[in-house]
């Protein structure tokens, strides 16, 4: 693609399957000819990844509510500027793993952190950048908590994981709320088995990104 980039973000509670989404993602618009870039949120970039070492891990000086919020920010200042920013600079579709609707529902909502303050942090560190899709991976707290819990085995809970289910409760409902005020969500039924998710997806890119859809597979394009 020859024009600007397409930034794509999935968002969900932990073990919603967006990592496994991300995938099958990037494999729709690789099959048709796109340069495809994958990334994650908190990190992107080395030192916002150091910075996620920081946000994830428990320690024994516990992480101030503010400074978690704009260590937050300042990861994603960074992403923007040295990775999302010049990837769609490039022409590049972009899949991001979370992104600013994180903020907004697990330290707002979740923490009950002003959301002015984060409006006020979002336009300094996205610098005018908006997801052109984000797809919301929805499904009842408990399974989600379940599937990561499997996942993850005997390996310790992150500073995250260790919240309590009222705690994702709250962030599920602000994400559930998020998407009805803003059109460029679209909603998939995370619940579902992994055929009828990546289905819903593959629909979803369909009707959002028709002449991308229309190209023809394997193809190559400038
Ligand atoms: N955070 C992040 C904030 O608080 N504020 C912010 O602004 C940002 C950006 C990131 C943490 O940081 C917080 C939120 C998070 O707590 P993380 O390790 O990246 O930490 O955590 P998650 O993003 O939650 O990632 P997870 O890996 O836990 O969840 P995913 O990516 O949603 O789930 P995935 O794809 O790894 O799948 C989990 C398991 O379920 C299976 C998969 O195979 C896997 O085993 N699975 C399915 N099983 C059955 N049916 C399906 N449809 C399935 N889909 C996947």
């Amino acid at each position: 693609m020859s024009h600007a980039g397409i930034f794509i973000t999935l968002e969900g509670v932990e073990g919603a399957g967006k990592s496994t989404a991300v995938a099958g993602v990037a494999a729709w618009f690789s099959q048709r000819g796109c340069v495809v870039e994958c990334s994650r949120e908190p990190g992107g970039t080395p030192l916002a990844e150091s910075m996620r070492q920081i946000l994830l891990t428990p320690t024994a000086e516990a992480l101030a509510e503010p400074a978690e919020l704009m260590l937050l920010f300042a990861a994603r200042a960074q992403h923007v500027a040295h990775r999302i920013k010049p990837a769609l600079a490039a022409g590049k579709v972009l899949i991001c793993d979370r992104f600013t609707d994180s903020s907004r529902a697990y330290q707002g909502a979740g923490r009950g952190m002003d959301q002015s303050l984060i409006e006020t942090l979002a336009t300094a560190a996205e610098q005018g950048l908006e997801p052109n899709l984000t797809l919301l991976l929805d499904l009842p707290v408990a399974e989600g908590l379940a599937r990561a819990a499997a996942r993850r085995g005997l390996s310790a809970h992150d500073r995250f994981e260790r919240e309590s289910a009222d705690f994702f409760e709250r962030i599920r409902a602000e994400f559930l709320h998020l998407a009805a005020q803003h059109p460029r969500f679209a909603v998939i039924d995370a619940a579902a088995p992994l055929v009828a998710v990546q289905a819903q997806i593959h629909a979803v890119l369909q009707a959002r990104f028709p002449l991308i859809a229309a190209l023809p597979l394997g193809a190559h394009h400038g």
